[in-house]
């Protein structure tokens, strides 16, 4: 059982700043939990929002990587906060955004106590960079519950994706990650995320 109906998604406001992050409350008051989007640039973070929020147009996609810069906050049948944020290593970002993005992500992380959440989305065909360790001991440090989605399963054979699952998780070296295999073009594993997702959540005080 999913805790809500993922079926009504609307975008709130862009922010790149702790003080221009929005206050969101549910519709009796209380402080919205929060899951953030996070992944190298291109992986598909936005599609998947997209697919999860069963809207075609209302996270900005894009086939040039580095399109998302700035957090952009969204909310969820009213009753959970979905952040989507920039993707990391892109090499033609300009300096300027790419020095940005680190102490960006990092403040998000510290001053967002409603962040209950991280989605952390790899690409099925790579390996993990130092990038993305990071982020997984970024996780742990901020003490967030993490799953791994695997994106673009489309794009492997069936016993590629095994193999290469292994590999990944074996790179990404911590025990129990909870992990999904995702296709946006495939429709494989929006269930399956929806329900780890409402797993995840279930102790926390929502609807
Ligand atoms: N084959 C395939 N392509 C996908 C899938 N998900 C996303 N894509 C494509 O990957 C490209 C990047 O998708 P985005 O969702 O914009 O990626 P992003 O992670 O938000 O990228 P940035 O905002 O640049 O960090 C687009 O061309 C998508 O159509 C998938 O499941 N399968
Ligand atoms: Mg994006």
């Amino acid at each position: 059982m999913s805790i809500v109906p993922f079926k009504q998604a609307k975008f709130i406001k862009s922010a790149v700043k702790s003080k221009d992050y929005p206050d969101l409350y549910t519709e009796d008051g209380k402080v919205m939990i929060e899951v953030a989007v996070a992944g190298r640039s291109n992986v598909g973070k936005s599609s998947l929002l997209n697919d999860l929020f069963g809207t075609r147009r209302l996270v900005k996609t894009s086939s040039t990587p580095g399109k998302t810069q700035i957090i952009n906050f969204f909310t969820l049948d009213e009753q959970i906060g979905f952040v989507d944020l920039p993707g990391y290593g892109y090499a033609k970002v300009p300096l300027t955004v790419r020095k940005q993005w680190g102490p960006m992500v990092e403040a998000y992380f510290k001053n967002r106590p409603s962040l209950k959440l991280l989605l952390l989305l790899f690409d099925i065909r790579r390996v993990p960079n130092q990038d993305d360790l990071h982020m997984v001991e970024w996780a742990h440090y901020f003490d967030l519950p993490l799953i791994l989605v695997f994106t673009k399963v489309d794009k492997v054979k069936q016993n590629e994706k095994a193999a290469n699952t292994k590999k990944i998780l074996k790179a990404f070296n911590v025990d129990n990650l909870h992990y999904v295999h995702y296709s946006v073009t495939k429709k494989i594993g929006r269930e399956n995320l929806i329900k780890k997702i409402s797993d995840e959540l279930e102790g926390y005080d929502t609807a």
